[in-house]
């Protein structure tokens, strides 16, 4: 061995020192040649340097910059229910649009539409007075009891169709629940019409039990009314949605409107301090520009809401501090529609509210096929909850199988434009 040849270790460990030599000198170069990069790891606190829209927005708009410190963030997870019975899924048989869920005298209550029809639903031209125009067209409100939430015991009905010319005397559906003073109400859509007749018209009716259980009296009389003629609820007052806040009923509801080419759907609020009213609409609704059924619970001193489905804040969690004026919250995706959560605080007024980790919500087409048109109510869990944290429902990748991307395919017309429309080359 001459005095140039190295012993192994030492060429190791001298090409190690080379390498960190010109590591360091390069950072050093990058670091001198340009302000200090955005740290590799990701500050928990808003850093205090020039930062794009975005970063900014990540620090004031989320409560945490990511997702998995989000409180109001969450996947959803399903499972089905045992106990409930859809006649071989043929369409007669629809349990849908679940009511939040209580607990009293030791078990689990859930309220929602139960349709039963000689057919599944025909449309608005076929329909009759026996066969279903919609889905919860003909329709009454039914209970169901549960010691766990997975498996449910049907308890009959609650709200029936009153008799013509009543409020509801086609179909009530839709309902939620609220208890106020030791008694209890069940808010629901009062249909005087088959849906579809000219559009899903409907007001808000309730109607009250000293127990769960029933018996239910109805009120008799319209207690969230339709708007007037040209505003935006003049036809549709849906999803009533109660909680309890600032010594108040607030009713949050949905309503179809615009409609041209497509209808708009967005959530208004009515508070009242009585549970049969009166209930004044707040000025400054709509206060949601997007989602669906509505979906909400008490969070902090504030009210978070699940908006899915419609809008272009769909697939968002949303807050807001004065109960009024919403700010997007949280992004997900795979949401419960429908949903009727369990919220324990629900109606006691909290002002720190603890948030939601299961319910119930519903799967309409339940086996994909419209002739036989029904849904199904399933649970969700989830932890949108301060008591709970689970570190698999903070994930924010649902993953999707292949057949779910394929079975999206593209319609007749769609492959047609695509291949008569020449490429760029081509023009
Ligand atoms: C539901 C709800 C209301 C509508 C119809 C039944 O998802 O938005 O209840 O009227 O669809």
């Amino acid at each position: 061995m001459n005095q140039f040849t190295l012993r192994p270790l030492a060429t190791s460990r001298l090409v190690l020192g080379l390498a960190l030599m010109a590591f360091s000198s390069a950072s050093l170069a990058m670091a001198e040649s340009s302000p200090e990069g955005f740290p590799f790891v990701l500050p928990k606190e808003k850093p205090d340097r020039p930062m794009s829209a975005a970063m900014e927005r990540i620090y004031t708009d989320f409560e945490a910059p990511r997702p998995e410190d989000n409180e109001l963030f969450s996947q959803f997870k399903y499972t089905a229910l045992e106990g409930l019975d859809y006649n071989g899924g043929d369409g007669t048989i629809t349990r849908r649009d679940p009511s939040k869920v209580i607990y009293a005298n030791g078990r689990y209550y859930v309220w929602y539409t139960y349709r039963n029809t000689p057919t599944s639903p025909k449309g608005a031209d076929a329909s009759t007075d026996v066969i279903p125009s919609r889905d919860w067209d003909l329709a009454e409100i039914w209970y169901a009891t549960s010691e766990d939430g997975f498996t449910w015991e049907e308890q009959g009905v609650a709200v029936p169709r009153p008799p013509k010319p009543e409020v509801g005397w086609r179909s009530v559906t839709t309902t939620d629940i609220l208890e106020w003073e030791g008694k209890y109400y069940l808010y629901y859509q009062g249909f005087m019409e088959a849906s579809g007749k000219r559009g899903d018209d409907c007001p808000v009716a309730v109607s009250y039990a000293d127990s769960p259980d029933g018996p239910w009296t109805p009120h008799g009389e319209i207690v969230i009314p339709n708007g007037a003629p040209g505003e935006w609820d003049q036809y549709s007052i849906h999803d009533p949605y109660p909680l309890v806040h600032d010594g108040k009923i607030y009713i949050y509801y949905k309503s179809d409107f615009d409609g041209d080419p497509i209808l708009v759907r967005m959530q208004g609020l009515a508070i009242g301090e009585h549970p049969l009213g009166p209930f004044e609409k707040h000025p400054l609704n709509p206060v949601i520009t997007s989602g669906h059924e509505t979906t909400l619970f008490p969070y902090k001193t504030g009210v978070a809401a699940l908006v899915y489905k419609d809008g272009n804040e769909h697939n968002t969690i949303q807050y807001a501090e004065d109960w009024v004026n919403f700010d997007v919250v949280g992004i997900t995706e795979l949401m419960p529609v429908a949903a009727g959560p369990h919220v324990p605080d629900a109606f006691t007024n909290t002002t720190d509210g603890r948030g939601i980790t299961w319910g119930l919500s519903h799967v309409t087409n339940a086996n994909g096929n419209w002739k036989d048109n029904h849904s199904i109510l399933i649970r969700f869990d989830c932890d949108l909850s301060r008591d709970v944290h689970d570190p698999v429902m903070k994930r924010h990748q649902v993953r999707y199988e292949v057949t779910d991307y394929l079975r999206r395919g593209l319609t007749p017309e769609q492959k047609e434009r695509i291949l008569n429309t020449p490429s760029p080359a081509a023009r």
